[in-house]
């Protein structure tokens, strides 16, 4: 069912990746890595744009590579059942290419624009790709839950920084998007070409997301033969 969903629709849902023991446990390192910007420089930016254009509240906290920091992050059943399962949906193959945290702090009510993650990447020449979203609080539309168009194809939207230092975005707002609720543990699935977006949080808690992202062995080693190691600035990529 995972697979025909993923292989159909270009994303897919799961309950239940991780247990709430190990959720408790990975909400600690995250919130640790957070709190501290020395710790995080250099990995960590503002998705929104905003405070690079000089506020000081960070509404869409990205802090790419939590596991260089905090390399116990690896063996968690997390890494290891998304790995699992990435392979179970692309092939033996697949490796981690990167892990990413995302945050919402409470009522910062920032949504993150529908996009590709491809918009993101090289150009490989294997264009498989899984990223492994994990619900590390209860999510919801209020909170900022994924939202998802079914991906018919390959083709790449052309991608604009809507702002400076922020996210990519398409210029359109597609109306077929579905949310996906979870539950804190639960993961969604979905493809380097499925256009998703979600929106801000304005509730009172937490939206804390870890992001795996997996591909073949041999495109990550492309990618680093080339300097890309998801540490650095965002580049992108435009469409053909
Ligand atoms: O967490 C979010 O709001 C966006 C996540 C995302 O764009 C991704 O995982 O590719």
């Amino acid at each position: 069912m995972l697979k025909k969903d993923f292989v159909n629709n270009g994303f897919t849902s799961l309950e239940g990746l991780l247990s709430i023991d190990e959720v408790f446990d990975i909400r600690k390192l995250y919130d640790k890595l957070l709190e501290n910007k020395k710790l995080t420089a250099g990995l960590r930016s503002d998705l929104s744009g905003y405070t690079a254009q000089g506020e000081s509240i960070e509404k869409i906290t990205q802090i790419m590579l939590p596991s260089r920091i905090e390399p116990q992050l690896l063996e968690k059943q997390a890494y290891k059942r998304a790995l699992v399962l990435a392979k179970s949906l692309l092939g033996d193959d697949m490796a981690l290419d990167f892990d990413m945290l995302i945050n919402k702090a409470p009522l910062t009510n920032t949504e993150t624009p529908w996009h590709q993650d491809a918009a993101y990447w090289i150009d490989l020449p294997d264009k498989r790709s899984v990223s492994c979203w994990i619900a590390l609080d209860d999510v919801y539309e209020e909170n900022g839950c994924m939202w998802f168009v079914p991906r018919y194809d390959n083709h790449l939207f052309k991608h604009t920084h809507s702002k400076e230092g922020g996210a990519l975005s398409i210029a359109i707002r597609p109306k077929n998007g579905k949310p996906v609720p979870l539950k804190a543990g639960g993961c969604t699935f979905h493809d380097g070409f499925t256009l998703h977006f979600s929106k801000g949080n304005s509730t009172n808690g937490p939206r804390r997301a870890l992001i795996l992202n997996f591909r073949p062995q041999e495109m990550i080693q492309l990618e680093r033969e080339q300097g890309v190691d998801h540490t650095g600035e965002r580049k992108f990529r435009e469409s053909k």
